[in-house]
């Protein structure tokens, strides 16, 4: 982009300038009018309204990033879970009233547009949620940012339920046009894939390496807006689509044959067709490898080639650019970069190593060993032979280093070998991202200290300066200020409206807990938000929710360590309790059980679980002696947009994972901003969650981290727990009685025999624990001064996961970019 671009100009910000703007849309960009228009012209007409008003700042922030060249950090992401754009960007440009306003004059009402958009789910949970706040976040933040992916044809899957079982159903979400992306196919980029090497000798007399590709894409790159709040800045998402090159169909595939070509532009647009709906569990698929190199190598092939001024000297690129590897999924980056430099631009390996070295960091997002990714040698020498022989170089010379450092220790550096030789051999990629990385980062203080006292052990002890923290974080801006009107509001008159931004400042909130009043305003403001779920709820799914009962909410996706099955053991405890006798009705605390999880589909005990919890649902809700009082409500489908209505109606929040196993979770920190108290293992985040709000306002149970470790290795034995414990024992035989599943006692049995044989995430043995702390939750819950002002306390000190902090960590402890103000 060159200075002398011709000024264009934001439509005036009136509800006049708006009307204007809007029906210009619907004419010129539509094609039709507002007798003719349906609710998807209008959306669309007005989505793009919405772009004009944001497209000054993008491209002055753009041409003002090419002037300074300003360190930038590109984030490498293989999801994006962005959630709906149109609320985020009416925020960004101060829009919402005029637009409001201007619609309704039309006889437009905008919440049924808002319905309208369908939200891109590019993403399967935390981390591709993650990677959208952070980069909102750093718009906000007036950080230099581009954020590189994968511009999926297919989303997460819709999930349905028939019978209570999950069925998926394809996400189209660009079947009703998509517009908030700009799509740029003069500007694709070739991605090479499969062939082999060869060896020649350059002019200095040097045996050199290089790749003769086999086949080709092109990568066609769909930019997005990432507008800061109110600040002037929109920085920039690009997501990549592949597409068939010319030689592709022409050569590859047998010229000549008509079909036979069309069958070749299939096979390239399959890269990027499809999200690999697996989380926190790594799909060792070809296609899957395919996918991480495409949107890899287009993104440093754009940075390098377009972004980068031509005249650029590389060996200044660390002083431009660091790369934020998201996982692993895009560690083969590494790889890539030093192909440019050593075989593209001639460069010796030491140079380019040292440089490469430099500008990559590495987040790793898990403690599963089964987790972490690794790619066959065999099918990484296919696809790739060239990045297959540089994988093997850097080992090489780690090996080496590793050597002389503990040279009387083969064990320990075949250990720390980027290359595994059982059960076949194999690349480890989190290896390979410690090795290059100059950052290795976990998501939660725990989850840091596991990684470098267990996971990474003999990787922390050699580079003991490459391991830092920085917690996560959740942008307040969708999650509170947009998904909480009303406690926004409520906020704001109480402290002014800097929290936005700075979200420390809801400290200021702590007097207030004291204040009755503002508790009976933060109690209101619970209760509107209990009812537009009601509404949301019946609406979407037919679900009938009382709220005037205590909403206790499970949503996240369906895992055996996030222990789904516990909280559902408590549900068949209290139903067994009262329909036993055991436990009058009248003195059981009402409450609505509200479930959302969307199982990977070939993940059979989750699929499980998921008929589990709604064949309970079935039976508890139509049990008449249970009086409505306990409820069971699992909307099919959670996603972004329903979460941004069950979090703000929330009174309490499960986050019950085994002791060392979730990494850190986004949603805990969602709840407890908005006010819900958590019910919590001493896991991931939690730990900081507890710590900021204390104990007397969170329900602490369960086993310690090391408790678990040493269980484990003395050898857990599931069944004592279910022949000493006798509530537990009949819960778990209701359900294998087939008590909900009509009698049939073969549905259910595969969960309930893991349970009492293997156990991996030992429900059991936290079983009383967690009943035992569900009933200090009802005896708070009773107090309703006392759990309001919890609550509110909860907000009060919840500022610390904004991720606006996060970013700050990352700027300090990582990356050590700067802001860039725009101009004024
Ligand atoms: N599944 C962790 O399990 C964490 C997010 C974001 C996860 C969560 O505890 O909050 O990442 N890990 O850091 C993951 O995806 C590949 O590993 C997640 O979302």
């Amino acid at each position: 982009m060159t200075d002398n671009t011709t000024p264009i100009a934001t439509p005036e910000h009136t509800v006049d300038g708006f009307v204007r703007e809007f029906l210009r849309e619907l004419n010129f960009g539509q094609g039709t009018d507002l007798t003719r228009a349906s609710v998807n012209d209008k959306y669309l007409a007005m989505a793009r309204t919405v772009r004009h008003y944001l497209m000054v700042r993008w491209l002055a922030t753009l041409r003002r990033q090419y002037q300074l060249q300003a360190k930038s950090v590109a984030y490498l992401s293989a999801e994006f879970l962005l959630g709906r754009q149109l609320d985020n960007a009416l925020l960004a440009a101060d829009l919402d009233e005029v637009v409001e306003e201007g619609l309704a004059s039309l006889g437009i009402d905008l919440a049924e547009l808002r319905e309208a958009e369908v939200e891109p789910g590019l993403g399967n949970g935390g981390l591709g949620r993650l990677a959208a706040c952070f980069i909102d976040s750093l718009a906000t933040m007036n950080v230099p940012c581009i954020g590189y992916g994968i511009r999926y044809e297919y989303g997460i899957f819709r999930q349905t339920f028939v019978d209570g079982w999950q069925v998926e159903k394809p996400d189209n979400w660009l079947a009703l046009g998509s517009p908030w992306e700009f799509p740029h196919p003069e500007s694709a980029v070739t991605v090479d894939f499969g062939g082999h090497t060869e060896q020649y000798t350059d002019e200095s007399g040097t045996t050199r390496s290089r790749w003769v590709p086999g086949w080709s894409v092109l990568g066609v790159p769909y930019n997005y807006m990432v507008p800061g709040f109110e600040n002037g800045r929109v920085n920039t998402l690009r997501l990549w689509s592949a597409r068939a090159t010319r030689a592709f169909d022409l050569e590859i595939f047998n010229a000549g044959d008509y079909a036979q070509a069309v069958r070749a532009q299939t096979f390239a647009e399959n890269i990027s067709k499809v999200l690999y709906p697996e989380d926190s569990t790594p799909q060792g698929k070809e296609l899957r490898l395919q996918q991480q190199y495409f949107f890899v190598a287009c993104s440093l092939r754009d940075f390098l080639d377009q972004v980068l001024p031509h005249d650029f000297d590389l060996r200044n690129l660390p002083d431009r650019i660091v790369f934020q590897l998201n996982d692993t999924h895009p560690v083969i980056a590494i790889p890539e970069l030093m192909r440019i430099l050593v075989d593209e631009r001639g460069w010796e390996w030491s140079e380019a190593w040292a440089i490469t070295q430099k500008c990559f960091a590495y987040t790793c997002h898990t403690l599963l060993p089964e987790a972490l990714e690794v790619w066959s040698v065999e099918l990484l020498g296919k696809l790739l032979p060239r990045h297959l022989e540089i994988i093997y170089r850097i080992n090489e010379d780690f090996m080496a280093e590793l050597r002389e450092a503990y040279p009387d220790d083969e064990l320990r550096v075949r250990r720390m070998s980027i290359i595994a030789e059982y059960p076949e051999r194999a690349v480890r990629m989190a290896y390979l991202a410690t090795v290059a990385g100059s950052k290795v980062n976990g998501v939660a203080a725990l989850h840091s200290q596991l990684l470098k006292d267990k996971v990474l052990h003999d990787f922390s002890d050699h580079y003991p300066d490459k391991f830092t923290n920085v917690t996560n974080g959740v942008t307040p801006r969708r999650f509170v200020r947009l998904a909480n009107p009303g406690l926004s509001e409520l906020i704001t008159s109480a402290i002014g409206d800097g929290w936005v931004t700075d979200l420390d400042k809801l400290q200021e909130l702590e007097p207030l807990a004291d204040d009755a009043d503002f508790r009976a305003a933060f109690r209101q403001v619970k209760r509107a938000n209990k009812l537009r779920l009601v509404d949301v709820l019946a609406e979407r799914d037919g679900i009938t929710v009382d709220p005037d009962t205590m909403l206790d909410v499970m949503v996240k996706r369906l895992h055996e360590y996030k222990r789904q099955t516990l909280k559902l053991l408590h549900v068949v405890t209290l139903y067994d309790q009262v329909t036993s006798g055991a436990v009058k009705i009248e003195d059981v605390t009402p409450r609505t059980f509200a479930f959302g999880a969307k199982a990977a589909p070939g993940y059979r005990m989750a699929k499980q679980t998921i008929g589990l919890i709604n064949a309970v649902g079935r039976v508890v809700n139509n049990d008449p002696a249970l009086q409505g009082r306990l409820t069971v409500a699992f909307p099919a489908n959670y996603n972004v947009t329903l979460a941004e209505k069950l979090i703000p109606a929330a009174d309490l929040s499960e986050q019950i994972s085994l002791a060392g196993k979730e990494a850190s979770g986004t949603g805990n920190m969602k709840f407890a901003l908005n006010g819900a108290l958590t019910i919590g293992t001493d896991d991931g985040a939690n730990v900081e969650i507890r710590e900021l709000v204390g104990d007397d306002n969170f329900f602490l149970f369960g086993l310690l981290e090391p408790e678990v470790a040493e269980i484990v290795d003395r050898g857990y034995h599931p069944t004592s727990y279910y022949e000493e414990n006798r509530s537990l024992r009949h819960a778990l035989d209701l359900i294998a009685s087939g008590a909900f599943s009509g009698g049939d006692r073969a549905t259910f049995e595969p969960i309930v025999s893991n349970l009492l044989s293997e156990d991996r995430f030992l429900v059991l043995a936290d079983y009383q624990a967690y009943i035992d702390a569900q009933e200090r939750v009802d005896e708070a819950y009773a107090d309703t001064e006392a759990w309001t002002r919890s609550a509110v306390l909860n907000v009060a000190r919840s500022g610390f996961f904004s991720s606006d902090r996060s970013m700050r960590d990352y700027i300090d402890r990582i990356w050590h970019t700067h802001p860039v103000p725009p101009e004024r």
